[in-house]
């Protein structure tokens, strides 16, 4: 994959907005994200038929965009829709167990610190997220933070391997993830939750 598509990566599923995710994810690939992924989890989540054509239709959004769409651990929804690519967690399927599907899609795994790279097989990877960064109120299982030294120091270890940044990353912080080894950077709620979508995503290019 080309690193720089990391750039500006946005993470939502339908209830991390507070308005129609169609329009917010519409919007935000419209002013400039160059990666989408949908992670659909928690109270409400879709399922089924609503959540296939969910997806459906924010891959065509994204298609319309020329931005890559990722589907967060749900393999036969991302096969379903023909997604680019998969997001992989460190619990979730493995990544050497996807189907031949994925040869020539992007698979993302989230690796958070020297432990997890170790336990993780990389030669399929595209590329990882390392995080929480900074506090974040978009997932309860977070774990501790790891800064930016956690960034660095994941940079050293894994040479060119593109790296994405995330956790509780906002318009204050997210300059230092980019001077301390992440390609790009990824947003859950200071995207999803901007009060103006748009300015939100431009003020991250700058
Ligand atoms: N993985 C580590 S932190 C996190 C995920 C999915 C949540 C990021 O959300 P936010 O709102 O950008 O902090
Ligand atoms: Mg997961």
């Amino acid at each position: 994959m080309n690193p720089e598509d990391l750039r500006l990566y946005f993470i939502c599923g339908s209830n991390n907005v507070q308005r129609d995710a169609l329009l917010v994810i519409e919007e935000a690939l419209a002013h400039g994200v160059t990666m989408f992924q949908l992670r659909e989890k928690g109270p409400g989540a879709l399922e089924g038929e609503a959540l296939t054509d969910f997806a459906a239709e924010i891959k065509h959004l994204c298609q319309k965009h020329s931005v890559p769409f990722i589907v967060n651990d749900d393999v036969p929804l991302a096969e379903r829709v023909g997604a680019d690519g998969i997001h992989l967690g460190q619990d979730d399927q493995k990544v050497t167990s996807l189907s031949s599907y994925f040869d020539d899609k992007i698979i993302g795994l989230s690796v958070r610190d020297h432990t997890e790279l170790e336990q993780s097989d990389l030669s399929n990877v595209d590329y990882i997220g390392t995080g929480p960064v900074f506090p974040t109120h978009s997932k309860d299982d977070a774990g501790s933070t790891i800064g930016v030294e956690g960034l660095e120091a994941m940079r050293q270890q894994i040479g060119e391997l593109p790296m994405v940044a995330i956790g509780g990353i906002n318009s204050e912080n997210f300059r230092s993830c980019l001077e301390n080894g992440a390609d790009g950077v990824s947003f859950i709620s200071a995207i999803a939750q901007a009060e103006n979508v748009g300015r939100a995503v431009k003020g991250f290019l700058g």
